[in-house]
This record gives structure tokens, C-alpha cells and sequence, in this order.
């Protein structure tokens, strides 16, 4: 047990361009996967909590959703949940994929950009994909900008020089107590982990537009006494046209769907999971304020 007086806390908030690999990223820092990942842009939609246990130091390891100026609602209360993360940690993590190259004005969507002073890590992630010419290049434009900048050049997939950072970010948390039982993982309610579960799935398995108007809702939860527990969920989507595609032919899909995020379900929950999805057409599910209110986002007018 780290007695009180050596105890460290803080938030680190992982932000980036859409698929710079910011979920990843937490879940490998988190030795847990938690944040849901797929290789299309705008996976993950809001504020995402995860409590690592490193050293002496607990940390909120917050994931956010890239940066990126959409119109819809929706987008906008995104890139608000990426500045509130901002403006709250106490770390920040700034995260590139190398592929793409160092883009710092992407950082000025943020309203609360250059308005905080927290300590900085700029993180090039993919080194597995990037030559030493690009990383070179990368690191440049990054000390162009921030003479003195910290940089780390990791895979976040494969779990390379992921070490110098743990150790850097240990360092830099500030002393104070921890604030959350040291087994806990994280803080967001089961329903809504069931729900983003299936949602990778749609990620996953679901071509071009069809994941951007969807959203998954837990119905119902019940548990029995044998341990097992029964989840109901909607598959809510934005356009009739999607319905048919999400069943697939005979029913195909959605099985498919169905039999890959039972399985997730009942490995990270730890016991035996029966998953029932039923889909539902609501054109206007991007204007409801109660669903923002479900995944800790703004609702803006
Ligand atoms: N090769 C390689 N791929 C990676 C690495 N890190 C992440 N990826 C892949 O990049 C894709 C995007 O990863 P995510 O973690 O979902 O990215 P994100 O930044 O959270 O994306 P959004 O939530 O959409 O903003 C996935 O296919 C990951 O497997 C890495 O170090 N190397
Ligand atoms: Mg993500």
C-alpha cells in the first residue's frame, strides 16, 4: 500500500486528429482495452475515462474525440467534449499518427488552446509505418514550435517505447491523494460500455457512411442468479435506407454483429452475456437532447 503522503494524482488528456490512435494509445497505457478502436476517422464521441494505476500515480487517462470542425450538432458537442478535456488535465498528451505529419494548428479548434499552461507531451505514434526521415522531420516541426518540447516516438498498437512515456507522465503527475479505488478501471456505467462495444462492431463490420448514423442504446440489463446477465440493445439508425443493410441478408449481419459483441461482452464484464439487438429508424436521434445527455456531452443550440 503507498501511503498517502507518496500518493500521486492527475488527469492526462490524450488529444489529436481523428485516428491518430488516442483510444489505443489509452488502451495500452491502461494495459486494458476499454476505449473502442477501428481504423475509421471519429470512432470514439465523447470524454472516455480510463483510471491507470503506474508507480505511485494514479491517472485519469482521458480519451477524446479527434479534432475535427464538423457542423452537425453532434460535431460540435465532439469537439467540445475534446475542449473540456483539454482545459481540465493537468498533462497533456498530444498525439500524432506519423503518416500524417505534425499538424499543430489542428489545436486551434480548441477554443481553450494556449489559454491553459498545463506541461505537454507531443507523441508521434505509428513509428511501426514511419521511416527515420519522417520522424526526423516530425520531431523539427515540433521543436519549431516549442523549442524546449517533450517528445516520445511510440506504437501505440504494438506497444513499443511506450516505457519513456509511463515513466515522464509517473513524473509529472502531481502529489495528491487518489481519488478512486486503486482495482477501479474506469467510471463509465456498464450500459454504456455494453453500447459502445456494439458500436465498434458497427465500425467494424459497416461500409462508408452507415456507422456516422447510428447509435447504440442498452434497453434493458438483467442479471440472473446464475451470474450470467441478458442485455437488450437498440441499434438506433438515422435513415430506413440503413435498416436493411444492419440485418444483411436473412439476418446475416446483424447475427454477425451480435455473436462478435456477445463475445467482447462477456470477456471484459467476466461472465456469461446473452446479447439481443433490435433496430430502430430515428431520423432525428442527432437532434435528442436526452442521448447527449447519455455520453456526458453538450448539448448546444
Ligand atoms: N500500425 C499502427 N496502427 C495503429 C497504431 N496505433 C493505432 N493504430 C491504428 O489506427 C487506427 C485508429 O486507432 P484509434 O485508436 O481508433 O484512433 P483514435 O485517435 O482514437 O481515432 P478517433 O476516435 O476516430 O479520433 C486503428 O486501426 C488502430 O489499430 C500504431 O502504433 N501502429
Ligand atoms: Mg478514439
Amino acid at each position: 500500500m503507498v501511503e498517502i503522503k507518496d500518493q500521486k494524482f492527475g488527469y492526462v488528456s490524450i488529444i489529436g486528429a481523428p485516428n491518430a490512435g488516442k483510444s489505443t494509445l489509452l488502451n495500452a497505457l491502461l494495459g486494458s482495452k476499454l476505449s473502442i478502436v477501428s481504423p475509421r476517422v471519429q470512432t470514439t464521441r465523447f470524454r472516455l475515462q480510463g483510471i491507470a494505476m503506474l508507480g505511485n500515480a494514479q491517472m485519469v487517462l482521458v480519451d477524446t474525440p479527434g479534432l475535427f470542425s464538423g457542423k452537425s450538432r453532434l460535431d460540435r458537442a465532439m469537439l467540445d467534449a475534446a475542449n473540456r478535456a483539454y482545459q481540465d488535465a493537468d498533462i497533456l498528451v498530444l498525439l500524432f499518427d506519423l503518416r500524417q505529419g505534425v499538424n499543430l494548428d489542428l489545436l486551434r479548434l480548441l477554443p481553450a488552446h494556449g489559454t491553459t499552461k498545463q506541461q505537454r507531451f507531443y507523441v508521434l505514434n505509428k513509428m511501426d509505418l514511419a521511416d527515420p526521415a519522417r520522424i526526423n522531420a516530425a520531431e523539427k516541426a515540433i521543436r519549431q514550435a516549442d523549442e524546449g518540447a517533450r517528445i516520445f516516438v511510440i506504437s501505440a498498437l504494438h506497444g513499443h517505447a511506450l516505457e519513456p512515456l509511463k515513466q515522464a507522465l509517473i513524473q509529472a503527475i502531481p502529489t495528491a491523494p487518489w481519488l478512486y479505488p486503486a482495482e477501479q478501471l474506469s467510471d463509465i456505467s456498464e450500459r454504456l460500455w455494453a453500447a459502445e462495444i456494439t458500436r465498434e462492431q458497427i465500425f467494424l463490420q459497416l461500409a462508408e457512411e452507415v456507422p456516422y448514423g447510428i447509435y447504440v442504446e442498452t434497453e434493458k440489463w438483467e442479471d440472473f442468479k446464475n451470474g450470467a446477465v441478458k442485455i437488450s440493445q437498440i441499434i438506433v439508425v438515422s435513415r430506413e435506407a440503413y435498416k436493411p443493410i444492419i440485418l444483411g441478408k436473412g439476418g446475416t449481419q446483424i447475427k454477425r454483429l451480435r455473436e462478435a459483441a456477445q463475445a467482447q461482452m462477456a470477456e471484459v464484464f467476466g461472465r456469461e452475456a446473452h446479447l439481443f439487438l433490435f433496430v430502430k429508424v430515428r431520423p432525428d436521434w442527432q437532434e435528442n437532447r436526452q442521448i447527449y445527455g447519455e455520453m456526458g456531452l453538450e448539448y448546444n443550440s
